[in-house]
């Protein structure tokens, strides 16, 4: 009796608290929305705390409701019992939920496909973008029709085999065709998608210029916490050698300016990159490892320490084409670091800028060349010395 009321007092407990949740919860609406019209902004007042514990109520209304029910119908079924009338079928409720949750469920991913499917991507703007999406969305419907088929088979198997005391069940304990069709017919599927995936990556990675083809702008970029620098060639259209060892205060990329192609290597703020043009990214780290990510351009690769990677990629909208088809003025491309690779990673970012040949060639004469005044004299200084600078990670090694 003693646990009976202890129980009852635990219901009465999560009751009061739900309802407290839902008067906190409607406080809270109206506050917002008292907020909202006091300062009388376009931009919805969205509150995700006040969201998570309107569902997570919801949830446990619903969860209440479910138990009440089930409550009512066991005491109906008692009573018919009693009465000596006949049970409920349990089997068969059981049975039309599934059918219920079959189509609760298509529904309901129909309803995520609608509403948030345009969210997976923005649109490609770059050659081999376009390919990639092509096959993430060749490889997105075959895996949705398989879906379909398994969850209808599934729920429907689940609601026709139900228990019948009239209907003895079959034991199959082995069938070597069944699992022929299961294994071969999904191998195959997968086979041709990874066939299919492996020449789509041969050709991005194919960074080799081909003959008659124009040669590549070669970019550096170089991830260390918590930023991107970026080096672009000079007049002669050639990056000069780098050197961890050579990394100090006044050379941070430690660029070996014995090097002769170095001398007008220049250094930007901003990615800035000719549309139309292939572009390669070579691609560094200094410290741990990094990733740059433009999603845009289906642009993803590591930036390991000690391993140089590099990606060859062509844009082809414009970031002015681009403001136009969004219809947002403010609108940038952007290159993100998406390795957490520590306390300050989110400060990675920078801007991407696609425009035409003629902005470029401006933008590009604008630039400051990383030999300055002042690494010419330290550079003098160090050959006094008859010694370069000693930095961390030369000492390590
Ligand atoms: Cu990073």
């Amino acid at each position: 009796m003693g646990l009976k009321f202890l129980l009852r007092s635990k219901k009465m407990l999560s009751l009061v608290a739900a309802f407290v949740l839902l008067g906190t919860s409607q406080l809270f609406a109206q506050a917002t929305d008292a907020a909202a019209a006091t300062t009388a902004t376009d931009a919805p007042a969205d509150n995700g705390l006040l969201t998570a514990g309107y569902y997570i109520l919801l949830f446990v209304i619903v969860c209440f409701v479910v138990g009440i029910v089930g409550k009512i119908l066991r005491v109906f079924d008692l009573t018919q019992q009693i009465q000596g009338k006949n049970p409920m079928n349990w089997h068969n409720i059981m049975g039309v939920c599934c059918l219920i949750f079959l189509v609760a469920g298509m529904y309901g991913a129909y309803w995520e496909f609608t509403v948030q499917g345009a969210m997976i991507l923005p649109e490609s703007a770059s050659v081999h973008g376009v390919k990639i999406d092509e096959m993430f969305w060749t490889t997105t419907v075959l895996t949705m029709i398989v879906f379909v088929i398994t969850q209808i088979l599934l729920f429907t198997f689940l609601f026709r085999y139900r228990y019948s005391e009239k209907r003895r069940g079959h034991f199959l304990p082995h069938n070597n065709t069944i699992e022929k069709v299961w294994t071969i017919a999904p191998a195959i599927v997968l086979t041709i998608l990874v066939i299919f995936g492996f020449f789509t990556w041969q050709q991005i990675t194919n960074t080799v210029d081909a003959k008659g083809e124009p040669a590549s702008i070669n970019v550096d970029v170089t991830g260390h916490q918590f930023a991107w620098e970026l080096r672009y060639p000079g007049a002669d259209g050639k990056l000069g050698q780098t050197n961890y060892k050579l990394v100090n205060a006044s050379n941070k990329l430690g660029i070996n300016f014995k090097d002769k192609y170095s001398y007008d290597d220049l250094q930007a703020d901003t990615l800035v990159i000719p549309v139309r043009k292939s572009i390669k990214l070579n691609i560094h780290a200094q410290d741990v490892i990094h990733s740059v990510y433009m999603p845009h351009f289906r642009v993803q690769l590591n930036a390991v320490p000690g391993l140089p990677t590099y990606f060859k990629f062509t844009p082809t909208i414009t970031t002015r084409e681009m403001r136009a088809k969004v219809d947002d003025q403010t609108f940038e491309y952007l290159l993100y670091c998406n390795k957490i690779c520590g306390g300050a990673h989110y400060n990675m970012k920078k801007v991407v800028r696609v425009v035409t040949e003629a902005e470029y060639q401006a933008w590009l004469s604008q630039q400051k060349p990383y030999l300055t005044d002042q690494l010419k004299k330290d550079l003098k200084f160090a050959a006094q010395k008859g010694t370069t600078q000693q930095n961390r990670l030369a000492l390590n090694n």
